[in-house]
C-alpha cells in the first residue's frame, strides 16, 4: 500500500498543496511456474525425448540430457511458465503419456523468489 501526504511544512502564500507519494505504488509480475517431469521405471527414454521436443520445443540435446536429469535423479524442470501455460504444457504431457499407454507424470510448481 501506500499513502498519500500533504506537503504542509511550507508557510509560504504561494503554497500550491504539492501532494507527495511517501511510498512507490507495488508493481508486482505475476508468479512463475516450473514444470516438473516425475521419473518412472517404464516409460521409455525415447517416449520422454519425444514429449519434451514436442510438447516444449527443446533439441533433441537438450531433451535428452532432461530425460538423463530426471532418470537419475529423479524429478527435472523442463520449463518455466505463467501459471495458465504451464497448466497447458503439464496438461499435455500427461494426456500425451495417457494415450501411448505410459505412466509418465509431470506437474507444476510455483517458482518462489
Ligand atoms: N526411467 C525410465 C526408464 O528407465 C525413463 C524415464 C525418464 C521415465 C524420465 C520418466 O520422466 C521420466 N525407461
Amino acid at each position: 500500500m501506500f499513502k498519500l501526504s500533504q506537503d504542509n511544512n511550507n508557510d509560504t502564500s504561494s503554497d500550491i498543496g504539492a501532494v507527495v507519494l511517501e511510498k512507490d505504488p507495488e508493481v508486482k509480475e505475476p508468479p512463475s511456474y516450473q514444470v516438473i517431469l516425475i521419473n518412472d521405471d517404464y516409460t521409455p527414454m525415447e517416449f520422454v525425448v519425444f514429449v519434451l521436443q514436442t510438447v516444449f520445443g527443446h533439441t533433441h540435446q537438450k531433451s535428452t540430457e532432461i530425460m538423463m536429469a530426471v532418470h537419475t535423479k529423479g524429478k527435472g524442470v523442463c520449463g518455466i511458465f505463467s501459471k495458465e501455460i504451464a497448466e497447458m504444457m503439464s496438461y499435455e504431457v500427461n494426456t500425451m503419456a495417457k494415450d501411448h499407454g505410459h505412466p509418465l507424470l509431470s506437474e507444476i510448481e510455483p517458482l518462489t523468489d
